[in-house]
């Protein structure tokens, strides 16, 4: 099975300007490194609509909430349309709140699998409007997949119209249930807020932290999560290049945290999950150039994540 790149320039869930250029990040360091990952690769690109950031915004707690359902609903078919015609969906994205998207495109492509998450983020994404303290969608993609409200640990009051968008988002693709908290874990989460946390231990989400990968070793935390796992059928993987260290690598990201993954603990973690032969799809986000102060690192980290996760997913798949 070939892979597919999936290419959405989104901006809009993110808080800072920039994520949309992103994949031309990606494609600048590419070049300059002679890696060809998008002359080799067939690809397509999902619409955006990012000319709303223009607009004033009228669901502070869900900003931009419209277009990025329109955004969900274009990443959901361009994810079953790549499934469908036998390649391997590879996303690459601006802001993450596309993921929300991409788990609905995968659960109506296999609507009878069973889906495990593999979340590598510095956050955990699961606030709701209800729980937002930025209103910014990229920090709510998970909820969208669990379809959670979180209002035990309410502090907002969206509106009936975000309200009613916000279950357009937990229901896009397939109105059954997208992913069982089971399913889900996180590597090198660190910067989460109160209502999260309550979700975390509420579900019992499990976390390997870096310290965690750092001790125990790639190839073992790869093991436990396989084995936690090992009931699902497909798993997706989704690499949030904040999830790595700003002060290692780059600020180049969106909410750029210290303290994170090593490239070289993230790419053994990804591709030691690409070896278990059972991923679905593979998605890298929130690259920022504009955020950059090493001019185009986290790109030409991150293009170097991607040739060899593509490489790997064309020999394997
Ligand atoms: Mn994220």
């Amino acid at each position: 099975m070939a892979a597919r790149l999936i290419e959405i320039d989104s901006e809009l869930g993110a808080g800072t300007r920039g994520a949309s250029l992103g994949i031309g990040a990606l494609k600048v360091a590419a070049a300059n490194k002679g890696i060809k990952v998008f002359s080799e690769n067939p690809s397509m690109q999902v619409e955006t609509c990012n000319d709303l950031i223009w607009e004033e915004v009228d669901t502070p707690f869900a900003k931009r909430i419209e277009g990025i359902n329109r955004i969900f609903n274009r990443t959901c078919d361009a994810i079953t349309q790549v499934i469908d015609e036998g390649q391997f969906p590879l996303v690459i994205s601006g802001d993450h709140s596309t993921a929300g998207g991409t788990i609905s495109g995968i659960r109506k492509a296999f609507p009878e699998k069973t889906l495990g998450v593999v979340w590598i983020d510095a956050h955990a994404d699961l606030h709701t409007p209800y729980t937002t303290p930025s209103g910014n969608v990229h920090g709510m993609p998970l909820a969208t997949a669990l379809q959670l409200d979180n209002k035990s640990c309410q502090r907002n009051e969206p509106s009936p119209e975000t309200v009613e968008l916000w279950n357009q988002l937990k229901t896009c693709g397939i109105h059954a249930n997208k992913l069982s908290p089971d399913n889900l874990v996180f590597v090198a989460v660190r910067d989460t807020e109160p209502e999260e946390n309550s979700l975390m231990s509420e579900l019992n989400i499990t976390n390997h932290p870096v310290e965690r990968v750092r001790t125990e070793g790639a190839e073992a935390i790869v093991e436990n999560i396989l084995d936690q796992l090992a009931h699902c059928d497909h798993i997706y993987v989704s690499f949030d290049v904040d999830s790595m260290d700003c002060d290692l690598v780059s600020y180049g990201t969106g909410t750029p945290v210290k303290n994170g993954l090593t490239p070289q603990e993230a790419q053994d973690i990804i591709s030691g999950l690409i070896a278990s032969k059972k991923l679905v799809c593979f998605e890298m986000v929130e690259i920022n150039p504009c955020l950059d102060e090493k001019i185009n690192t986290m790109a030409e980290t991150a293009v170097d994540i991607l040739k060899s996760s593509t490489d790997q997913i064309n020999q394997i798949y």
